[in-house]
């Protein structure tokens, strides 16, 4: 199988509520798809979660956009024989970029099991056909709103709920909602927006029988989070810290979490996904699927990873219509009994939409490869 053309897509989605976390609020995503397409003439698709500013971390789509084109994609017109692991090794040179990376391992991940009929969750060591769904909740602008749309969800059945925190909202946040909801499954995220002078504040969290709390200090701060998970009972989490399998077995060594959250994107890929999930399982670390407000595309990806044996945490995969109108695959993921189904069909198992793509295209940049 060789590369042919590739297709940049961004799309601009507007999200039906405003989400906001200690970084910022996003109104809509502008979204980099990547569509490549094989010399049998079979199509994969790939979506990159960077945000449109740096400020989860490093990265940003037009700068993924240009990392794909100049540096990724161009690397792999000349391979006779691509695959998704040979992807490493090829583009081993370029530091960092890992969502663009992971974008263009998507993609070529999903034409070659399309071309095989090989669904991405057998590929990837999936055991379940569905997988137990929570959902994030953004910074609110009052807690009786907060509370609002709290409830709103646990309605529709979502298993946990995860509260976005930063320093002013977060202790009474959680009291209130504990005190609403009683014990239902409860966790909170803060997007490295604390210190570890702040570890006393932190600590009165720990009344409230988190599941967890999830990157409290900033990305590099492993040594900070070690020290705060020794005055801390709650558990926990990395997200932003844990770059790679490696990384991931730096923190645990070092005890700067009990738990965490895999995110493709942030590891460089599915592939690399797999190894943190198994260096975590091998040192009894369970984990769970983040999610990054993704479309149906990259969330058909994060599904499947999430039905790996030691996703044993619900995921913030939550259901198309948790974010979207429309989403721009034909069906939309539903939340039935509060879980999600696992595609089955080859390669991320969804179609997407081609009218709803085109209506929400801000531009289109098509590649080939020197012939
Ligand atoms: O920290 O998990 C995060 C969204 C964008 C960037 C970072 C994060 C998030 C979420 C939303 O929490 C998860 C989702 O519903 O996709
Ligand atoms: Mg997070």
């Amino acid at each position: 199988m060789k590369l042919v053309e590739a297709e940049l897509r961004r799309i601009r989605l507007p999200l039906l509520a405003p989400f906001r976390t200690s970084f910022g609020t996003e109104h809509d995503r502008d979204v980099l798809l990547i569509r490549v397409t094989t010399d049998d003439g079979v199509h994969g698709w790939g979506e990159c979660v960077a945000g449109s500013e740096p400020l989860y971390s490093s990265e940003y789509v037009d700068a993924a956009q240009q990392v794909v084109r100049d540096f990724l994609l161009a690397r792999l017109w000349h391979l006779p024989d691509i695959s998704a692991h040979r992807l490493g090794p090829a583009l081993q040179a370029i530091r960092g970029h890992r969502m663009a990376k992971a974008a263009v391992e998507m993609a070529v991940l999903d034409a070659e099991l399309r071309s095989s009929g090989i669904s991405l969750g057998d590929r990837l060591g999936a055991v379940r056909g569905s997988v137990p769904v929570g959902v994030s909740v953004g910074i609110g602008s009052s807690i009786a709103q907060l509370l609002d749309t709290v409830g709103g969800f646990l309605a529709q059945g979502y298993q946990r709920i995860k509260l976005k925190i930063e320093p002013g909202w977060d202790v009474d946040v959680v009291a209130a909602v504990r005190e609403r909801f009683g014990d239902i499954g409860l966790q909170v995220d803060a997007n490295a927006a604390y210190r570890l002078a702040d570890a006393r504040h932190l600590t009165e969290l720990d009344a409230f029988g988190l599941i967890l709390i999830e990157q409290p200090l900033p990305e590099e701060d492993l040594r900070g989070h070690a020290a705060l998970a020794k005055q801390m009972r709650t558990p926990i989490c990395l997200d932003e810290s844990i770059v790679s399998a490696a990384a991931a077995a730096d923190a645990i060594a070092l005890g700067a979490c009990r738990i965490v959250n895999i995110k493709a994107g942030r590891v460089g890929g599915l592939l690399e996904a797999v190894r943190v999930h198994d260096v975590c399982a091998a040192s009894g670390v369970p984990v769970w699927c983040g999610g990054m407000l993704e479309t149906g595309i990259g969330r058909a990806a994060n599904v499947a990873l999430a039905a790996l044996p030691n996703f044993t945490l619900a995921g913030d995969t939550s259901a198309s219509d948790r974010y979207w109108a429309r989403d721009v695959i034909t069906e939309p993921f539903a939340l039935r009994d509060g879980e999600l189904r696992v595609p089955r069909g080859p390669g991320l198992g969804v179609d997407v939409d081609a009218d709803l793509l085109a209506g929400a295209t801000t531009s289109v940049e098509r590649l080939s490869g020197p012939g």
